[in-house]
């Protein structure tokens, strides 16, 4: 059978992170669906249209090959998405012990729920200390992100568009 995992995020914008993770999971399993997660808990900057479009821009002119499948979920536990796609694994990345004791609770409440699998990828350490709120506060302090983020997010980020 085909080995199916969902890369859950908030993508709030999409960062060299989260392509290093996407990268490293896509060459582990026969297809990825990275999938965009509303996050009550954060205030977002972007619309969730919006990080799609970045995302499917980002891997597109990346390296990234395989079947990657680009989707958003807002509706219900993010372990009925991976049910219904036929994932029996979510792939998450670790950038220190503060990601460990953010994710374990919710891989074990996973695992209970519909026994779906963790697997935790470590990035490359050029990448490790990126993440996306960091992005947003160079963005919007007029800061240059293009050494944070893919191409097609700092294209997007410069014109200043989002804060259209
Ligand atoms: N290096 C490596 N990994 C990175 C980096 C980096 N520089 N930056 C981000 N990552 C990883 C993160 O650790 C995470 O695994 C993923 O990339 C996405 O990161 P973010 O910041 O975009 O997304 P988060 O942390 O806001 O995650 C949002 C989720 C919705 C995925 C999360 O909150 C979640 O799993 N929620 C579960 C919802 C649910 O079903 N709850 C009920 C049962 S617990």
């Amino acid at each position: 059978s085909s080995r199916i995992a969902v890369v859950p995020g908030s993508f709030d914008p999409p960062t060299l992170g989260h392509l290093d993770v996407i990268r490293r999971a896509a060459s582990l399993y026969d297809q990825l669906h990275v999938l965009v997660v509303h996050n009550p808990g954060k205030e977002a900057m972007l619309p969730i249209a919006q990080r799609l479009t970045l995302l499917e821009r980002s891997i597109a002119e990346s390296d990234i090959e395989g079947d990657v499948v680009i989707a958003a979920w807002s509706m219900g536990l993010l372990v009925d998405y991976a049910t219904d796609v036929g994932a029996g694994v979510l792939v998450k990345g670790i950038r220190s012990q503060v990601d460990v004791a953010y994710e374990t609770p919710m891989a074990i409440v996973n695992r209970h729920l519909a026994h779906v699998e963790t697997v935790f990828l470590l990035p490359d350490p050029a990448h490790a200390l990126v993440s996306s709120s960091l992005v947003r506060q160079v963005s919007a302090l007029g800061g240059d992100v293009s050494p944070f983020v893919p191409p097609a997010v700092a294209r997007f980020l410069d014109t200043g568009a989002q804060r259209a």
